[in-house]
């Protein structure tokens, strides 16, 4: 048995016999608690796993055990999101079949996750693309249906001319696809959407009974974007009048009555409304055109065309200088007759509120610098309640109405409230509530996903297709690339497309393909019970297991995914079809994996792309360019390691290299689990070299073995030393225990460190043929690889067999429990500090109150010293451990 670290010596042996063993299979023992640790749901690539990755997954892992160790029942299952486009595209650029090249990847993603020693249940695994899995997708596609929740309408969709498909709002970034770059296009379709805006307010009510980070409530909240304000009708001026007449030039049109609608969350400033604005495709506007002079109305068709080009986020950008036209038209204030008039604008988006606006300039930053452009007045009636009005806009919601008839003198809220009250009198407005959020759109023209399961029947209805039928395969077939024409390849395969109604008569199956979200919204639920052949999930089994009570993944899926399973999870609870009202109780996000990669500075005729300071090179060229003496034109930057960069580094390289226990050691130390961390090799020597002290440790801790300790510890006779080795043990495993639970993992391994320290100092000086010293470093020696095993488990489980000789795996121990009176220091240092500088340190009983700190720090000569002619203005007390003393 080596007194060393030597990964190749055991760590494929222990993953192994752990396999052998079957040692991670989910244990469903009635009358223990319940722990259900999940990373989120990966999509398999062809580029396998980074260490990146597994900062990801070895986090989990670690808690996964400990909770198995301290008796829970543990689910902790991992399956692949392997429907979708990435998937979809990778196998066209491979020309190859999506179906075999994403079950090799998913092998090769398992293969890597095992490498590393992570206790996944693989016989609970399934992949997304699974009949067997995506057949209860569409169940529960049907049951949204059933509720109203799944409809298609026609919409103006997202339009990708290079990827030939349809995009979500979230895949446009900058006017442009986020995968494929290409300048996004608008296309008229008829597109399935889930009816999430449905659950708009319970989704933002429930982010307050979970335990996530507050960031990521935050995005959630501002993504679906609740506003409190009036929706009224203002009508347009001329229009509806008893003799028919507009009072617009030239104008004699018969008198149709024109209005529209605005939503406002400022009613209070109705008296400085100087203009309204209809969004330039505002259904209101081919009315406006009939009535208006020929000059307007060819501004007005030329700035539509204008505003079709632009995405709603190039629209509303802010920094982007206002557009606009007058329509020629104008409306009337019913706060005060007063008439304004109407423009268009493409800053007014049509799908928000009612596409309608008024606009307060004096109120407003975006109206405002809309009338600075345009030379409309700004006409101020909110004034700060002290102070002058000020000049420009002023947006702040404090202050008085001014300017504003019978409400001057009103606060902002009392006069929103009178206000509103005045328009639901008159019947021409009320107090609403909108969202930003809109309804999930789901449906996708590609062939790699979930297929719908609808049959438009011959009478042009919409049929479910009866559950006993499910699943709707996807089809097997040679070509699946998108057709281009913007419908489903599914479209031209006839023995797809044509199937019979429910009357018998020919129908046409629904050809588009649900989105990755879908399949990725309730896979949770699949991994209760994942080999159901008869249910989506067992009732029993599922509400067993739910709520994950921690869910481990990246920030960026911070709406998407988490918003489509939260809603889903609440479909399926007033379906009655789960107890949960919330998928995860606790979501952690780890921090990246950077690795320092190489740039060079552009060369002649060479340009950077927008925001790029160099030109990316691979490592083998940045050493070529090195040995050809231009060194001096490179330059390093720490960037998110990815196969685009070239910069990755995988655990296999990692295992072979330093060991996967050192990998997953390293992973955890190197940062706060929610940080960034900037891969290096030296990191992860470092961490050899800690493991290789682990095993020193133990074997000369050996000597002083006493298999029986337990039986006969605590000893009457334990001196200081002895004492100390069982705080040092109790201490931490109170750490240890904390730690993983808070996600501390970062501590953890520092609180092994500080362990294995401690114990060698001890040790140094004990003496084997003394009973105390041999008890208490026993109790050490077993602690020892059960506080390592859930970071390094392979050598936990080495150590364990080899050196304390003991059966069976570390896994199945108990996790060990500490004693509060032994943990306790009994005698802590405390630094006394005077203005932040260090000036005595004094030892006091671990646990002295603040006061008694306080009062043992002024009397402290060489303190007083330094506190000589001031006066002590505050005092900082960190308990057990520092008093600073601020004074001047
Ligand atoms: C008049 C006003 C005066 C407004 C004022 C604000 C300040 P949130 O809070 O984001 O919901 N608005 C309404 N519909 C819009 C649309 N389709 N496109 C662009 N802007 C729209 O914003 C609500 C406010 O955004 C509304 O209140 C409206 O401007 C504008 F001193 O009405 B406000």
């Amino acid at each position: 048995m080596p007194d060393r670290y030597e990964p190749s010596q055991f760590e494929s042996k222990w993953q192994e016999r752990w396999k052998q063993a079957d040692l991670f299979a989910t244990r469903e023992e009635p009358g223990r608690p319940k722990f259900y640790g999940m990373d989120f749901f990966p999509y398999p690539s062809g580029a396998g796993l980074s260490v990146g990755h597994c900062r990801n997954y070895v986090p989990t892992d670690v808690l996964c055990r400990m909770k198995f160790m301290q008796g829970y029942n543990v689910l902790h299952p991992m399956g692949f999101d392997s429907f979708g486009l990435p998937a979809e595209n990778e196998a066209i650029k491979n020309k190859t079949h999506p179906a075999p090249m994403i079950e090799r990847y998913a092998a090769n993603y398992r293969r890597q996750m095992e490498l590393v020693g992570i206790s996944y249940d693989w016989s609970r695994s399934f992949s997304s693309a699974d009949p067997d899995y995506y057949k209860w997708t569409q169940w529960i596609f049907e049951v949204l249906h059933e509720r109203g929740l799944a409809y298609r309408k026609q919409a103006a969709v997202n339009w990708d001319p290079v990827d030939k498909t349809v995009l979500a709002d979230e895949e446009i970034i900058g006017g442009r696809a986020e995968r494929s770059g290409a300048l996004v296009e608008k296309k008229w379709i008829p597109q399935w959407y889930f009816k999430i805006t449905e659950y708009a307010q319970q989704l933002i009510d429930d982010l307050d009974t979970l335990d996530w980070p507050e960031g990521i409530k935050a995005q959630q909240r501002n993504w679906i974007g609740k506003s409190e304000g009036v929706q009224f009708r203002l009508d347009v001026a001329g229009t509806g009048d008893s003799d028919g007449k507009f009072d617009l030039d030239n104008h004699n049109t018969p008198a149709k009555k024109l209005s529209f609608e605005v939503f406002t969350t400022r009613i209070d400033t109705l008296f400085g409304v100087a203009f309204c604005v209809l969004a330039p495709e505002h259904a209101l506007v081919e009315d406006l055109i009939k009535i208006v002079p020929a000059e307007n109305q060819a501004d007005v068709r030329e700035y539509q065309e204008a505003a079709k080009r632009l995405s709603d986020t190039d629209r509303t950008a802010t920094n982007r200088e206002k557009t606009g036209v007058f329509t020629g038209a104008y409306a009337i204030n019913p706060g005060n007759g007063q008439k304004v008039p109407i423009w268009l604008a493409d800053y007014v988006l049509a799908t928000y509120g009612t596409g309608a606006i008024m606009a307060v300039p004096a109120h407003d930053e975006r109206d405002y610098e809309f009338a600075l452009k345009f030379g409309i007045p700004v006409i101020p009636v909110i004034a700060p309640a002290e102070g002058k009005i000020p000049e420009g806009c002023y947006a702040a919601k404090d202050g008085v109405m001014v300017n504003s008839g019978e409400y001057t003198g009103l606060s902002v809220a009392e006069g929103q409230f009178a206000l509103a009250r005045w328009m639901e009198g008159l019947g021409i407005g009320k107090a609403i509530t909108q969202y930003k959020l809109r309804d999930w759109l789901t449906s996708r023209q590609r062939y790699w996903g979930c297929p719908i399961p609808v049959i438009h029947s011959a009478d042009g209805d919409e049929q479910l297709v009866p559950v006993q039928d499910l699943p709707v395969l996807l089809p097997d077939v040679d070509s699946y690339e998108p057709s281009g024409d913007g419908s489903s390849p599914l479209a031209h395969i006839p023995e797809f497309v044509n199937v019979t109604d429910r009357d018998g008569k020919l129908g046409r199956r629904e050809t588009d393909t649900m989105s990755g979200f879908a399949c990725s919204s309730w896979y949770f639920l699949r991994f209760c019970d994942p080999h159901n052949p008869k249910e989506a999930w067992n009732l029993d089994r599922a509400n067993y297991w739910m709520p994950v009570d921690c869910y481990v993944g990246g920030a960026e899926h911070a709406v998407m995914h988490l918003l489509y399973a939260r809603f889903w999870t609440k479909v399926l609870n007033d379906a009655g079809l789960i107890q949960v009202r919330e998928p995860f109780a606790r979501l952690q996000n780890q921090g990246q994996v950077l690795a320092y990669t190489p740039y060079r500075q552009p060369r002649d005729g060479e340009t950077l792309g927008v925001g790029e300071d160099g030109i990316l090179v691979s490592f083998a060229e940045a050493d070529a360019m090195k040995a050809r003496g231009e060194g001096n034109q490179l330059f390093y930057k720490w960037v998110r390691m990815s196969k685009s960069k070239g910069n990755v580094v995988t655990p296999d390289e990692a295992k072979a290299t330093f060991g996967a226990d050192a990998l997953r050691m390293y992973l955890l130390f190197v940062a706060p689990f929610s940080a960034d961390v900037q891969w290096s090799n030296e990191g992860m020597m470092g961490m050899t070299r800690f493991l290789s002290k682990v095993f020193k440790l133990a074997t000369d801790l050996k000597p002083f073995w006493a298999a029986d300790w337990r039986e006969h510890i605590p000893f009457e006779a334990m001196d200081p030393l002895g004492k100390e080795a069982r705080r040092l043990t109790h201490f931490t495993i109170k750490t240890s225990t904390a730690d993983i639970d808070s996600f501390g993992f970062n501590t953890y391994v520092s609180g092994l460190m500080k362990y294995v320290n401690g114990i060698s100092d001890v040790l140094a000086k004990a003496d084997p043929s003394n009973r105390a010293h041999a008890l208490a470093l026993s109790e050490a020696l077993e602690t020892l690889p059960l506080l390592l095993s859930p970071g390094a488990p392979h050598s936990a489980d080495e150590i364990w067999e080899g050196i304390l000789q003991k059966p069976g795996f570390v896994f199945r121990q108990d996790w060990p429990t500490h004693e509060e009176a032994l943990a306790a220091a009994d005698v802590v240092t405390v630094a006394v500090q005077v203005n932040g500088k260090l000036r005595d340190t004094l030892e006091f009983p671990a646990g002295t109150s603040n006061e008694e700190l306080e009062a043992g720090a002024l009397a402290s000569a060489k303190v007083q010293t330094h506190l000589e002619g001031k006066s002590i203005r505050k005092v900082i007390v960190i308990p057990n451990k520092l008093v600073n003393l601020v004074a001047s």
